[in-house]
C-alpha cells in the first residue's frame, strides 16, 4: 500500500492550513452564545398584565450580547421542541448569508454558525422567520454592543451605560396582517413594558435609571418598532454627543432630538449639570409613541445606587 504523491502534498497542505488557522483562533477571542427561542408569557407592563410573547430567552428584550471588535462569535440558536413555530437569528452586527446563517430553524432543531464581529457599534438582532413582523412585534428582538478596542478622546468610556429597546405591544398577538400596517397597536414598550422606568407617569414602576450629577450616561438606544422611527429626546437636556448606530467613528455633538429609524440605533451622551440634582425624561418625542409608554426617568442625584449603569446592571429587567 502506498499513498500517492498528490495524496501526501494534499496532506502537508492540510496540516499547513490548519496552523494557520489555529493561530488566527488563538489570537481572536471566541464568545460563545447560546440562545433558546420561547414561546412563553411575558409581563409587558409593571402591573405584571400577561401577553403571548415570542422571545430569545423568554424575556423581552432577549439577553445583552456584548463583545469586542475582532471577537469571534460562536452562536446556537435552539427552536425548543415544544414551540409551534420555525424561528431565526438575523445578528446585524454579521456579515454573513441571510439564506445560510440566518435561516429559519424548526421546532425541535438547532442553528450553530459563527461570525467575526468587525465593526464597533450597537447593533440589533431579531427573529427574521415569516411573518417577520409577528416574531419581531411578539418581542424577538435585542442588542449586540460591538465595542472598540479602545476608549478615545472622541469617544470617552462613560461613567454608566443603560440600554433601552423600544417595542411596540399588540394586544392581538395573532394579527400579523394589522402589525405589518400599524394597525391596533396600544402601547409602547420600553426593554418589553409600558413606562417600565416611570414613576411619574405609571405608579407601579419600580425602577428607574441612575446616575450622579455631571456623570456622563451613555444610553444605547435600539428601535424595535415595526415600521415607526423614534425622535430621541432628554428632556430638560441635551445630548452631549450623539454616535449613529452606536459607532466611534460617528459623532454628532449638542443634539436636541435624534431620529433613529426602525432597526437602527444610537448611543447617546447625556452629562447632567454637576452642581445640582436633577431628573432627565428620556423619551420618544413622537408623542403617540410618548404617551402610550415610551417614557423613561434618569434621576441624577448624588446617592445614586452605585451599582446601576454597570455591568449585568445595563439592560435593567
Ligand atoms: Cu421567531
Amino acid at each position: 500500500m502506498s499513498f500517492s504523491k498528490s495524496t501526501l502534498k494534499m496532506a502537508a497542505l492540510g496540516t499547513a492550513l490548519g496552523l494557520v488557522f489555529s493561530t488566527q483562533i488563538a489570537a481572536a477571542k471566541t464568545v460563545e452564545i447560546t440562545m433558546h427561542a420561547m414561546e412563553n408569557t411575558v409581563e409587558i407592563d409593571n402591573k405584571g398584565t400577561k401577553y403571548a410573547g415570542w422571545t430569545f430567552d423568554g424575556k423581552i428584550p432577549g439577553p445583552l450580547v456584548r463583545v469586542k471588535v475582532g471577537d469571534i462569535v460562536d452562536f446556537k440558536l435552539i427552536n425548543d421542541k415544544d414551540n409551534k413555530e420555525s424561528h431565526s437569528m438575523d445578528f446585524h452586527a454579521a456579515q454573513v448569508d441571510v439564506l445560510d446563517e440566518f435561516s429559519p430553524v424548526k421546532p425541535g432543531e438547532t442553528k450553530h454558525f459563527k461570525f467575526k464581529v468587525k465593526l464597533p457599534g450597537a447593533f440589533l438582532y431579531h427573529c427574521g422567520a415569516m411573518p417577520m413582523q409577528q416574531h419581531i412585534a411578539r418581542g424577538m428582538y435585542g442588542m449586540i454592543i460591538v465595542d472598540p478596542k479602545k476608549y478615545t478622546k472622541k469617544f470617552p468610556k462613560p461613567d454608566r451605560e443603560y440600554v433601552i429597546i423600544q417595542g411596540q405591544l399588540f394586544p392581538n398577538a395573532d394579527d400579523d396582517k394589522a402589525m405589518l400596517e400599524d394597525k391596533g397597536w396600544t402601547n409602547s414598550l420600553i426593554n418589553g413594558k409600558v413606562f417600565h422606568y416611570d414613576p411619574v407617569h405609571d405608579p407601579d414602576a419600580s425602577i428607574v435609571l441612575m446616575s450622579k450629577p455631571g456623570e456622563r450616561v451613555r444610553i444605547f438606544y435600539g428601535n424595535a418598532n415595526i415600521n415607526q422611527p423614534i425622535a430621541a429626546h432628554p428632556i430638560a437636556g441635551i445630548w452631549d454627543r450623539v454616535y449613529p448606530d452606536g459607532s466611534p467613528n460617528n459623532v454628532l455633538y449638542g443634539m436636541q432630538t435624534y431620529g433613529i429609524p426602525t432597526f437602527g440605533s444610537a448611543a447617546m451622551d447625556i452629562v447632567s449639570p454637576a452642581d445640582k440634582p436633577t431628573n432627565n425624561a428620556i423619551v420618544d418625542h413622537a408623542m403617540r409613541a410618548a404617551m402610550r409608554g415610551a417614557i423613561t426617568v434618569l434621576m441624577n442625584r448624588p446617592d445614586a445606587d452605585p451599582t446601576l449603569g454597570k455591568g449585568d446592571k445595563i439592560q435593567l429587567q
